[in-house]
């Protein structure tokens, strides 16, 4: 089906029907009702991406997915916008819990990166271009002992994501403060979001405040209102 003829099913109770068209003609804005301004890429750019491949063999659009040209705000409750009140805190199973402030995040080793994001909506964005701090090295500084199995990625007013440790050691594991050269807007998750490009994108949990490894899994927000426990955008891991 073409997804222009098809509203995105609303997994935000406050997001309501959106309608959208298609632009017939490159460029064109599109609207949702409701739901802010949001851009469908032409019908030759989902074609050349749906030829494209990653350098590890996978398909650049996965399946049943189609084409956004910049990421969509997609909803949740947003936590504060204070720079100076900030506080992530990397906590659980591990040696050396800490709690860091946006200045000592900042003096960590910085990662720049382009990735592709996928909505479990069925929206992909390509080569966003996100800058922040590997999730691997605020491990290495906290230590996690031998029984953490999972990551789960702490979110303003309790929304949580929860991600195998495997997945979560994944070199393009960010937690991430810029989103295409400038700070990250507020609506995508300012001042830090958490992002785990591989998996479908509610597990990269916004207005992060926590970083927690676990010995047991905790299915999160999601998880737990039908959503897949896994969620990788390849095996169509939607609902569980
Ligand atoms: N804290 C928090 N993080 C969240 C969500 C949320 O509701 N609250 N929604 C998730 C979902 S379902 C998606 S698709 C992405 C959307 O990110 P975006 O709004 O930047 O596109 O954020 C994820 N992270
Ligand atoms: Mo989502």
């Amino acid at each position: 089906m073409d997804p222009g003829d098809e509203p995105l099913p609303p997994i935000h109770p406050s997001m309501g029907r959106r309608i959208f068209l298609r632009g017939a003609a490159a460029g064109t804005a599109v609207i949702a009702l409701g739901g802010g301004t949001y851009v469908i890429a032409s019908e030759e750019e989902e074609k050349k991406a749906r030829g494209m491949k990653r350098v590890d063999g996978r398909a650049r659009l996965p399946p049943d997915q189609y084409l956004l040209r910049a990421l969509r705000d997609m909803g949740g409750e947003p936590g504060s916008a204070s720079l100076a009140g900030y506080r992530l805190k990397v906590h659980g199973e591990v040696e050396a819990p800490f709690e860091i402030d946006f200045s000592e995040l900042l003096r960590m080793p910085q990662t720049e990166q382009t990735c592709d994001v996928h909505c479990v909506t069925k929206w992909t964005v390509l080569d966003a271009r996100f800058t922040g701090v590997r999730l691997t090295d605020l491990a290495a500084r906290a230590k996690p002992k031998p029984s953490a199995r999972h990551v789960i990625f702490e979110a303003a007013h309790g929304y949580t994501a929860n991600v195998p440790l495997a997945d979560a050691m994944k070199p393009n594991v960010l937690v991430a403060h810029r989103l295409g050269g400038n700070a990250l807007p507020r609506a995508n998750g300012a001042p830090v979001r958490a992002l785990v490009p591989d998996l479908y994108f509610w597990k990269s949990a916004k207005w992060l405040t926590g970083i927690r490894f676990v010995a047991q899994d905790r299915p999160g927000y999601w998880e737990t209102r039908g959503y897949h426990n896994h969620a990788d955008p390849w095996r169509e891991e939607r609902y569980g």
